[in-house]
Protein backbone atom coordinates (compact mmCIF):
# COMPACT_ATOMS: atom_id res chain seq x y z
CA UNK A 1 0.00 0.00 0.00
CA UNK A 2 2.82 2.40 0.73
CA UNK A 3 4.52 2.36 -2.46
CA UNK A 4 0.72 3.11 -4.37
CA UNK A 5 0.27 6.23 -1.89
CA UNK A 6 3.68 7.36 -2.74
CA UNK A 7 3.03 7.29 -6.67
CA UNK A 8 -0.12 8.76 -5.69
CA UNK A 9 1.31 11.53 -3.63
CA UNK A 10 3.84 11.83 -6.74
CA UNK A 11 1.19 12.34 -9.23
CA UNK A 12 -1.20 14.81 -7.15
CA UNK A 13 2.09 16.43 -6.94
CA UNK A 14 2.66 16.86 -10.27
CA UNK A 15 -0.82 17.46 -11.21
CA UNK A 16 -1.03 20.31 -9.21
CA UNK A 17 2.13 21.93 -10.71
CA UNK A 18 0.50 21.65 -14.29
CA UNK A 19 -2.78 22.77 -13.13
CA UNK A 20 -1.24 25.66 -11.17
CA UNK A 21 0.09 27.39 -13.94
CA UNK A 22 -3.04 27.25 -15.83
CA UNK A 23 -5.99 27.40 -13.24
CA UNK A 24 -7.70 29.82 -11.44
CA UNK A 25 -6.51 30.01 -7.67
CA UNK A 26 -9.84 28.04 -6.54
CA UNK A 27 -8.56 25.06 -8.62
CA UNK A 28 -5.95 25.16 -6.53
CA UNK A 29 -7.55 25.27 -3.25
CA UNK A 30 -9.41 22.42 -4.09
CA UNK A 31 -6.82 20.18 -5.32
CA UNK A 32 -5.02 21.04 -2.14
CA UNK A 33 -8.51 20.02 -0.30
CA UNK A 34 -8.20 16.75 -2.24
CA UNK A 35 -5.24 15.44 -0.88
CA UNK A 36 -5.16 16.06 2.34
CA UNK A 37 -4.76 12.74 4.20
CA UNK A 38 -5.38 11.26 7.81
CA UNK A 39 -2.68 10.73 10.18
CA UNK A 40 -2.62 7.39 11.53
CA UNK A 41 -3.98 7.39 14.91
CA UNK A 42 -6.86 9.64 13.20
CA UNK A 43 -7.97 6.57 11.07
CA UNK A 44 -7.71 4.22 13.46
CA UNK A 45 -9.56 6.09 15.35
CA UNK A 46 -12.08 6.60 12.77
CA UNK A 47 -12.24 2.44 11.52
CA UNK A 48 -12.69 1.78 15.30
CA UNK A 49 -16.25 4.18 14.90
CA UNK A 50 -18.03 4.05 17.80
CA UNK A 51 -16.85 4.82 21.55
CA UNK A 52 -18.22 4.65 25.14
CA UNK A 53 -18.69 7.86 27.32
CA UNK A 54 -18.60 7.16 31.11
CA UNK A 55 -19.50 10.49 32.96
CA UNK A 56 -19.04 9.64 36.60
CA UNK A 57 -18.29 11.83 39.58
CA UNK A 58 -19.34 13.18 42.95
CA UNK A 59 -22.30 14.46 40.53
CA UNK A 60 -23.69 10.93 40.43
CA UNK A 61 -24.45 11.26 43.93
CA UNK A 62 -25.13 15.08 43.78
CA UNK A 63 -27.98 14.50 41.00
CA UNK A 64 -26.48 17.28 39.45
CA UNK A 65 -24.92 17.86 36.02
CA UNK A 66 -22.22 20.38 36.81
CA UNK A 67 -20.95 19.96 40.32
CA UNK A 68 -19.84 23.22 42.23
CA UNK A 69 -16.50 22.35 43.18
CA UNK A 70 -17.51 22.30 45.96
CA UNK A 71 -18.35 19.12 47.34
CA UNK A 72 -17.52 17.27 49.89
CA UNK A 73 -15.44 13.96 48.59
CA UNK A 74 -17.15 12.01 51.27
CA UNK A 75 -19.73 11.80 49.54
CA UNK A 76 -18.25 10.00 46.42
CA UNK A 77 -19.06 6.41 47.88
CA UNK A 78 -20.34 3.63 45.36
CA UNK A 79 -21.04 0.78 47.13
CA UNK A 80 -20.54 -1.52 43.97
CA UNK A 81 -17.86 0.26 41.44
CA UNK A 82 -17.18 -2.13 38.65
CA UNK A 83 -15.70 -1.25 35.87
CA UNK A 84 -14.73 -4.71 34.93
CA UNK A 85 -19.11 -4.60 33.84
CA UNK A 86 -18.73 -1.19 32.00
CA UNK A 87 -16.22 -2.99 29.70
CA UNK A 88 -18.16 -5.65 29.38
CA UNK A 89 -21.79 -3.93 27.88
CA UNK A 90 -19.61 -1.74 26.09
CA UNK A 91 -17.68 -5.02 24.43
CA UNK A 92 -20.97 -6.48 24.01
CA UNK A 93 -22.33 -3.18 22.34
CA UNK A 94 -19.37 -2.96 19.95
CA UNK A 95 -17.61 -0.52 21.43
CA UNK A 96 -13.83 -0.42 20.63
CA UNK A 97 -12.51 2.67 22.99
CA UNK A 98 -14.20 3.01 26.69
CA UNK A 99 -13.65 7.41 27.76
CA UNK A 100 -14.03 8.19 31.46
CA UNK A 101 -14.50 11.23 33.04
CA UNK A 102 -10.99 11.64 34.62
CA UNK A 103 -12.41 14.66 36.19
CA UNK A 104 -15.07 16.62 35.31
CA UNK A 105 -15.61 20.67 35.91
CA UNK A 106 -16.18 20.38 39.46
CA UNK A 107 -12.64 19.48 40.00
CA UNK A 108 -12.89 16.27 41.64
CA UNK A 109 -10.26 13.44 40.74
CA UNK A 110 -11.03 9.82 39.99
CA UNK A 111 -7.45 8.72 40.46
CA UNK A 112 -5.59 10.19 43.44
CA UNK A 113 -3.27 12.47 42.16
CA UNK A 114 -0.75 14.10 44.11
CA UNK A 115 -1.68 18.18 42.79
CA UNK A 116 -4.93 18.36 44.65
CA UNK A 117 -6.69 16.72 48.03
CA UNK A 118 -10.17 16.79 46.11
CA UNK A 119 -10.40 13.07 44.88
CA UNK A 120 -11.02 9.52 45.28
CA UNK A 121 -7.95 9.51 47.65
CA UNK A 122 -10.16 11.96 50.43
CA UNK A 123 -13.66 9.64 50.01
CA UNK A 124 -14.64 6.59 51.84
CA UNK A 125 -14.82 4.37 48.85
CA UNK A 126 -11.98 1.66 49.42
CA UNK A 127 -11.09 3.99 52.45
CA UNK A 128 -9.14 6.33 50.10
CA UNK A 129 -7.29 3.91 48.74
CA UNK A 130 -9.31 2.81 45.55
CA UNK A 131 -8.39 4.65 41.93
CA UNK A 132 -11.17 4.23 39.01
CA UNK A 133 -8.93 5.31 36.38
CA UNK A 134 -6.62 2.79 37.67
CA UNK A 135 -9.16 0.21 37.15
CA UNK A 136 -10.65 1.22 34.17
CA UNK A 137 -7.59 0.49 32.56
CA UNK A 138 -7.18 -3.17 33.79
CA UNK A 139 -10.52 -3.85 32.65
CA UNK A 140 -10.25 -2.49 28.97
CA UNK A 141 -6.63 -4.24 28.72
CA UNK A 142 -8.15 -7.22 30.38
CA UNK A 143 -11.33 -7.14 27.52
CA UNK A 144 -8.75 -5.51 24.41
CA UNK A 145 -10.64 -2.80 24.36
CA UNK A 146 -9.38 0.95 24.19
CA UNK A 147 -9.29 3.74 27.10
CA UNK A 148 -9.84 7.54 26.33
CA UNK A 149 -9.12 10.30 29.74
CA UNK A 150 -11.94 12.88 29.66
CA UNK A 151 -9.63 15.95 31.67
CA UNK A 152 -12.01 19.47 31.89
CA UNK A 153 -9.90 22.33 31.80
CA UNK A 154 -12.44 24.58 33.33
CA UNK A 155 -12.14 23.72 37.32
CA UNK A 156 -14.51 25.13 39.58
CA UNK A 157 -12.42 23.51 42.78
CA UNK A 158 -9.00 24.12 42.58
CA UNK A 159 -8.05 27.62 43.74
CA UNK A 160 -5.29 28.50 41.26
CA UNK A 161 -8.31 28.61 38.47
CA UNK A 162 -7.49 31.65 36.94
CA UNK A 163 -4.45 32.44 37.80
CA UNK A 164 -2.52 31.64 34.23
CA UNK A 165 0.42 30.45 35.49
CA UNK A 166 -0.43 28.65 38.60
CA UNK A 167 -3.27 26.89 37.08
CA UNK A 168 -1.63 25.93 33.38
CA UNK A 169 0.91 24.37 35.81
CA UNK A 170 -1.89 22.38 37.69
CA UNK A 171 -2.99 21.24 34.82
CA UNK A 172 0.13 20.19 32.78
CA UNK A 173 0.89 18.18 35.78
CA UNK A 174 -2.47 16.49 35.87
CA UNK A 175 -2.40 15.75 32.46
CA UNK A 176 1.10 14.59 32.72
CA UNK A 177 -0.17 11.85 35.66
CA UNK A 178 -2.99 10.35 33.79
CA UNK A 179 -0.93 9.90 30.51
CA UNK A 180 2.39 8.15 32.11
CA UNK A 181 0.34 6.11 35.01
CA UNK A 182 -2.10 4.01 33.07
CA UNK A 183 -0.68 2.73 29.97
CA UNK A 184 -2.02 3.13 26.46
CA UNK A 185 -4.77 5.78 26.20
CA UNK A 186 -6.09 6.47 22.70
CA UNK A 187 -8.07 9.52 23.31
CA UNK A 188 -8.03 12.81 25.18
CA UNK A 189 -11.12 14.98 25.29
CA UNK A 190 -10.77 18.53 26.35
CA UNK A 191 -14.25 19.89 26.90
CA UNK A 192 -14.28 23.54 25.95
CA UNK A 193 -17.26 24.17 28.02
CA UNK A 194 -16.78 27.17 30.80
CA UNK A 195 -19.77 28.27 32.66
CA UNK A 196 -20.69 32.08 32.66
CA UNK A 197 -19.51 32.64 36.12
CA UNK A 198 -15.69 31.16 34.89
CA UNK A 199 -12.97 33.30 35.82
CA UNK A 200 -11.02 34.64 32.62
CA UNK A 201 -8.41 33.26 31.77
CA UNK A 202 -6.40 31.39 29.20
CA UNK A 203 -5.38 27.84 28.35
CA UNK A 204 -1.86 26.72 27.22
CA UNK A 205 -3.29 24.54 24.48
CA UNK A 206 -0.03 24.36 22.41
CA UNK A 207 1.43 23.18 25.55
CA UNK A 208 -1.00 20.73 26.41
CA UNK A 209 -1.47 19.25 22.75
CA UNK A 210 2.94 18.76 22.70
CA UNK A 211 2.76 17.00 26.50
CA UNK A 212 -0.48 14.70 24.84
CA UNK A 213 2.24 14.20 21.68
CA UNK A 214 5.13 13.12 24.18
CA UNK A 215 3.10 10.91 26.19
CA UNK A 216 1.15 9.09 23.90
CA UNK A 217 2.24 9.51 20.28
CA UNK A 218 -0.93 7.61 19.16
CA UNK A 219 -3.77 9.55 21.11
CA UNK A 220 -6.21 11.39 19.27
CA UNK A 221 -7.43 14.84 20.70
CA UNK A 222 -10.47 15.71 21.04
CA UNK A 223 -10.86 19.93 20.61
CA UNK A 224 -7.64 19.69 19.91
CA UNK A 225 -5.78 19.33 16.74
CA UNK A 226 -7.21 15.96 15.72
CA UNK A 227 -10.58 15.24 16.01
CA UNK A 228 -13.63 18.08 16.30
CA UNK A 229 -16.68 18.55 17.75
CA UNK A 230 -19.50 17.67 15.64
CA UNK A 231 -21.80 20.96 16.36
CA UNK A 232 -24.84 19.09 18.84
CA UNK A 233 -24.85 16.98 21.58
CA UNK A 234 -28.31 15.54 20.04
CA UNK A 235 -26.44 12.61 18.36
CA UNK A 236 -26.39 13.57 14.19
CA UNK A 237 -23.82 14.74 11.92
CA UNK A 238 -24.38 16.98 8.97
CA UNK A 239 -25.96 15.08 5.77
CA UNK A 240 -22.42 17.08 3.83
CA UNK A 241 -19.91 15.89 6.78
CA UNK A 242 -16.13 16.45 5.59
CA UNK A 243 -13.47 15.61 7.27
CA UNK A 244 -10.99 18.41 5.53
CA UNK A 245 -12.25 21.64 6.90
CA UNK A 246 -10.82 25.35 7.13
CA UNK A 247 -9.42 26.58 10.21
CA UNK A 248 -9.71 29.70 11.27
CA UNK A 249 -6.83 31.83 10.00
CA UNK A 250 -3.82 31.87 12.26
CA UNK A 251 -4.92 30.27 15.07
CA UNK A 252 -4.51 26.18 16.49
CA UNK A 253 -7.18 23.99 15.62
CA UNK A 254 -10.15 26.67 15.96
CA UNK A 255 -12.51 26.69 13.11
CA UNK A 256 -14.71 29.63 12.45
CA UNK A 257 -17.74 28.21 13.95
CA UNK A 258 -17.28 24.44 14.40
CA UNK A 259 -21.91 24.74 14.56
CA UNK A 260 -22.03 25.95 11.02
CA UNK A 261 -23.92 23.74 8.83
CA UNK A 262 -20.74 23.44 5.97
CA UNK A 263 -17.39 23.59 6.90
CA UNK A 264 -15.58 22.30 4.06
CA UNK A 265 -17.55 22.79 1.10
CA UNK A 266 -15.65 24.70 -2.50
CA UNK A 267 -18.67 27.51 -1.48
CA UNK A 268 -16.88 28.04 1.97
CA UNK A 269 -12.86 27.49 0.94
CA UNK A 270 -11.15 30.39 -0.62
CA UNK A 271 -7.65 31.02 -1.43
CA UNK A 272 -6.79 31.75 2.26
CA UNK A 273 -8.20 28.49 3.46
CA UNK A 274 -5.70 27.01 5.90
CA UNK A 275 -6.96 23.47 5.59
CA UNK A 276 -6.59 20.45 7.78
CA UNK A 277 -8.21 17.00 8.35
CA UNK A 278 -10.16 17.49 11.25
CA UNK A 279 -13.18 15.26 11.73
CA UNK A 280 -16.34 14.79 13.41
CA UNK A 281 -17.19 13.09 16.65
CA UNK A 282 -20.83 12.99 17.44
CA UNK A 283 -21.41 12.53 21.47
CA UNK A 284 -24.64 12.23 23.03
CA UNK A 285 -25.75 10.30 25.91
CA UNK A 286 -27.91 7.43 26.41
CA UNK A 287 -30.27 9.65 28.69
CA UNK A 288 -31.27 13.29 28.50
CA UNK A 289 -28.40 13.95 31.23
CA UNK A 290 -24.57 12.71 30.77
CA UNK A 291 -24.52 11.97 34.87
CA UNK A 292 -26.88 8.90 35.96
CA UNK A 293 -30.15 10.46 37.91
CA UNK A 294 -32.67 7.82 39.15
CA UNK A 295 -35.33 10.16 37.54
CA UNK A 296 -34.20 9.15 34.25
CA UNK A 297 -34.41 5.36 34.46
CA UNK A 298 -37.66 5.53 32.20
CA UNK A 299 -36.19 8.11 29.82
CA UNK A 300 -33.18 6.12 28.72
CA UNK A 301 -33.08 6.27 24.43
CA UNK A 302 -34.64 3.39 22.99
CA UNK A 303 -33.02 0.85 20.34
CA UNK A 304 -35.26 2.46 17.64
CA UNK A 305 -33.72 5.92 19.10
CA UNK A 306 -29.81 4.69 19.25
CA UNK A 307 -30.69 3.14 15.33
CA UNK A 308 -31.28 6.45 14.23
CA UNK A 309 -28.41 8.28 16.40
CA UNK A 310 -26.18 5.46 14.55
CA UNK A 311 -27.27 5.99 10.96
CA UNK A 312 -26.69 9.95 11.53
CA UNK A 313 -23.43 9.86 13.06
CA UNK A 314 -21.31 6.51 11.94
CA UNK A 315 -23.60 6.66 8.94
CA UNK A 316 -22.84 10.32 7.89
CA UNK A 317 -18.80 9.94 7.90
CA UNK A 318 -18.35 10.80 11.79
CA UNK A 319 -17.47 8.75 14.93
CA UNK A 320 -20.12 8.09 18.01
CA UNK A 321 -19.19 8.64 21.28
CA UNK A 322 -22.20 7.55 23.05
CA UNK A 323 -22.42 8.00 26.80
CA UNK A 324 -23.81 5.31 29.29
CA UNK A 325 -23.32 7.29 32.74
CA UNK A 326 -23.16 4.46 35.95
CA UNK A 327 -25.28 4.82 39.07
CA UNK A 328 -24.48 5.56 42.57
CA UNK A 329 -23.54 1.71 42.88
CA UNK A 330 -21.44 2.51 40.21
CA UNK A 331 -22.53 0.37 37.38
CA UNK A 332 -24.53 0.58 34.35
CA UNK A 333 -27.90 0.54 35.00
CA UNK A 334 -30.19 -2.98 34.06
CA UNK A 335 -32.64 -0.38 31.34
CA UNK A 336 -29.21 0.94 29.58
CA UNK A 337 -28.33 -2.47 29.01
CA UNK A 338 -31.96 -3.78 27.58
CA UNK A 339 -31.37 -1.00 25.35
CA UNK A 340 -28.06 -1.11 24.07
CA UNK A 341 -28.47 -5.22 24.07
CA UNK A 342 -31.36 -5.03 21.80
CA UNK A 343 -29.84 -2.06 19.38
CA UNK A 344 -26.89 -4.56 18.71
CA UNK A 345 -28.64 -6.96 18.00
CA UNK A 346 -30.73 -4.73 15.26
CA UNK A 347 -27.07 -3.72 14.12
CA UNK A 348 -26.21 -7.30 13.58
CA UNK A 349 -29.31 -8.51 11.91
CA UNK A 350 -28.51 -5.60 9.85
CA UNK A 351 -24.98 -5.64 8.78
CA UNK A 352 -24.30 -9.36 9.00
CA UNK A 353 -25.21 -10.06 4.79
CA UNK A 354 -24.03 -7.41 2.31
CA UNK A 355 -26.03 -8.44 -0.56
CA UNK A 356 -23.46 -6.88 -2.51
CA UNK A 357 -20.66 -8.72 -1.70
CA UNK A 358 -19.25 -10.70 -4.58
CA UNK A 359 -20.93 -9.19 -7.37
CA UNK A 360 -20.21 -8.43 -10.61
CA UNK A 361 -18.56 -4.73 -10.77
CA UNK A 362 -17.69 -2.84 -13.79
CA UNK A 363 -16.95 1.19 -13.88
CA UNK A 364 -16.95 3.60 -16.41
CA UNK A 365 -13.36 5.11 -15.90
CA UNK A 366 -10.28 3.04 -13.60
CA UNK A 367 -7.22 4.47 -13.41
CA UNK A 368 -5.15 1.10 -14.44
CA UNK A 369 -7.62 -0.38 -16.97
CA UNK A 370 -9.35 -2.55 -13.87
CA UNK A 371 -5.62 -3.95 -12.65
CA UNK A 372 -4.97 -3.04 -8.70
CA UNK A 373 -7.83 -0.07 -9.08
CA UNK A 374 -10.19 -1.82 -10.62
CA UNK A 375 -14.22 -2.24 -9.73
CA UNK A 376 -14.53 -5.24 -8.34
CA UNK A 377 -12.00 -3.90 -5.60
CA UNK A 378 -15.59 -2.22 -4.60
CA UNK A 379 -16.84 -5.56 -3.75
CA UNK A 380 -14.41 -8.06 -2.66
CA UNK A 381 -14.95 -7.22 1.11
CA UNK A 382 -11.06 -5.56 1.99
CA UNK A 383 -10.90 -2.34 3.32
CA UNK A 384 -7.53 -2.02 1.83
CA UNK A 385 -8.17 -2.23 -1.75
CA UNK A 386 -10.24 0.37 -3.51
CA UNK A 387 -11.25 1.50 -7.14
CA UNK A 388 -9.76 4.90 -8.67
CA UNK A 389 -10.89 6.35 -11.59
CA UNK A 390 -7.91 7.95 -14.54
CA UNK A 391 -6.39 10.98 -13.49
CA UNK A 392 -7.97 13.72 -14.98
CA UNK A 393 -11.24 12.05 -14.47
CA UNK A 394 -13.57 13.19 -11.60
CA UNK A 395 -17.10 11.78 -12.47
CA UNK A 396 -17.82 8.07 -13.20
CA UNK A 397 -20.44 5.52 -12.95
CA UNK A 398 -19.76 1.81 -11.02
CA UNK A 399 -22.26 -0.80 -12.18
CA UNK A 400 -22.66 -3.71 -9.88
CA UNK A 401 -24.58 -6.90 -11.40
CA UNK A 402 -26.12 -8.54 -8.36
CA UNK A 403 -26.81 -11.81 -10.24
CA UNK A 404 -30.35 -12.47 -8.70
CA UNK A 405 -32.87 -10.09 -7.38
CA UNK A 406 -31.70 -9.01 -4.05
CA UNK A 407 -33.26 -6.99 -1.47
CA UNK A 408 -32.01 -4.02 0.89
CA UNK A 409 -32.73 -0.59 2.29
CA UNK A 410 -29.42 0.24 3.20
CA UNK A 411 -27.13 1.19 1.16
CA UNK A 412 -23.13 1.91 2.08
CA UNK A 413 -20.46 3.71 0.66
CA UNK A 414 -16.88 4.16 1.64
CA UNK A 415 -14.29 6.41 0.15
CA UNK A 416 -10.47 5.18 0.78
CA UNK A 417 -9.47 7.95 2.89
CA UNK A 418 -6.07 7.54 3.24
CA UNK A 419 -5.81 9.17 0.29
CA UNK A 420 -8.19 11.76 0.90
CA UNK A 421 -12.03 12.58 1.00
CA UNK A 422 -12.91 13.31 -2.43
CA UNK A 423 -16.17 12.98 -3.32
CA UNK A 424 -18.71 15.69 -3.46
CA UNK A 425 -22.00 14.38 -5.41
CA UNK A 426 -23.36 11.17 -6.01
CA UNK A 427 -26.53 9.73 -7.30
CA UNK A 428 -27.45 6.13 -6.50
CA UNK A 429 -29.59 4.30 -9.28
CA UNK A 430 -31.32 0.74 -9.65
CA UNK A 431 -32.33 -0.73 -12.75
CA UNK A 432 -36.34 -1.44 -13.07
CA UNK A 433 -36.16 -4.01 -15.73
CA UNK A 434 -36.19 -1.02 -18.66
CA UNK A 435 -34.55 1.48 -17.29
CA UNK A 436 -32.64 3.63 -14.49
CA UNK A 437 -34.78 4.88 -11.67
CA UNK A 438 -32.39 7.23 -9.01
CA UNK A 439 -33.07 5.68 -5.84
CA UNK A 440 -30.73 8.31 -3.68
CA UNK A 441 -28.98 11.11 -3.99
CA UNK A 442 -26.16 12.91 -1.69
CA UNK A 443 -22.79 14.91 -1.39
CA UNK A 444 -20.44 13.67 0.77
CA UNK A 445 -19.25 10.10 1.35
CA UNK A 446 -15.97 10.05 3.26
CA UNK A 447 -15.23 7.30 5.30
CA UNK A 448 -18.81 6.20 5.87
CA UNK A 449 -21.84 6.64 4.27
CA UNK A 450 -25.20 5.06 4.95
CA UNK A 451 -28.47 5.86 3.14
CA UNK A 452 -32.15 4.69 4.08
CA UNK A 453 -34.13 3.71 1.22
CA UNK A 454 -37.06 1.79 0.70
CA UNK A 455 -37.33 -1.61 0.77
CA UNK A 456 -35.83 -2.07 -2.91
CA UNK A 457 -35.67 -5.54 -4.74
CA UNK A 458 -33.28 -5.22 -8.02
CA UNK A 459 -30.51 -7.06 -9.63
CA UNK A 460 -28.70 -4.20 -10.40
CA UNK A 461 -27.42 -0.88 -9.18
CA UNK A 462 -25.27 1.60 -9.89
CA UNK A 463 -23.55 4.41 -8.12
CA UNK A 464 -22.96 7.65 -10.10
CA UNK A 465 -20.05 10.16 -8.88
CA UNK A 466 -21.40 13.11 -10.23
CA UNK A 467 -18.49 15.28 -8.82
CA UNK A 468 -15.16 14.63 -7.38
CA UNK A 469 -12.46 17.03 -6.32
CA UNK A 470 -9.70 15.04 -8.08
CA UNK A 471 -9.94 11.54 -8.93
CA UNK A 472 -12.56 9.51 -7.21
CA UNK A 473 -12.09 6.45 -4.96
CA UNK A 474 -14.53 3.34 -3.25
CA UNK A 475 -13.49 1.13 -1.41
CA UNK A 476 -16.60 -0.30 -0.66
CA UNK A 477 -20.52 -0.42 -1.96
CA UNK A 478 -22.34 -2.56 0.85
CA UNK A 479 -26.21 -3.27 0.68
CA UNK A 480 -28.31 -4.38 3.56
CA UNK A 481 -31.54 -5.53 4.83
CA UNK A 482 -33.03 -4.04 8.16
CA UNK A 483 -35.93 -5.51 9.44
CA UNK A 484 -38.79 -3.51 11.03
CA UNK A 485 -37.62 -3.00 14.25
CA UNK A 486 -40.82 -3.68 15.84
CA UNK A 487 -40.15 -7.41 13.99
CA UNK A 488 -37.17 -8.15 16.01
CA UNK A 489 -38.13 -10.27 19.12
C1 LIG B 1 -20.06 19.40 27.92
C2 LIG B 1 -20.03 19.37 29.45
O1 LIG B 1 -20.35 20.63 30.00
C3 LIG B 1 -21.03 18.32 29.85
O2 LIG B 1 -21.17 18.24 31.25
C4 LIG B 1 -20.56 17.00 29.28
O3 LIG B 1 -19.35 16.60 29.88
C5 LIG B 1 -20.41 17.10 27.77
C6 LIG B 1 -19.86 15.86 27.14
O4 LIG B 1 -19.59 18.17 27.43
O5 LIG B 1 -19.33 20.41 27.38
Amino acid sequence: MKSCLGWITLISFFSMLTLGAQADVTRDVILRAANITPSPAQMAWQEREMIAFIHFTVNTFTDMEWGTGEEDPSIFNPSDLDPRQWVQVCKEAGMQTVILTAKHHDGFCLWPSQYTEHSVKNSPWKNGQGDVVKELAEACHEAGLKMGLYLSPWDRNNPAYGDQVRYNEYYKNQLREILSQYGEVVEVWFDGAKGPDAKDMEYNWAEYYAIVRELQPNAVMFNGPDVRWVGNESGFAREMEWSVVAKRPGSLFELVNPMAKDLGSRAILNTDSELVWYPAETDVSIRPGWFYHATEDDKVKTPAQLMDIYYKSIGRNSVLLLNLPPDRHGRIHENDIASLRQFRKILDLTFSIDHALHSQATASSCRDGNQQFGAQTIVDGEKETYWMTDDWVSSATVELDLGTPKTFNRVMLQEYIPVGQRVEAFTVQVWDGQGWTDLAQGTTIGYKRILLVPDTTTSKLRVIINESRVCPTLSHIGLFYQPPVDAIP
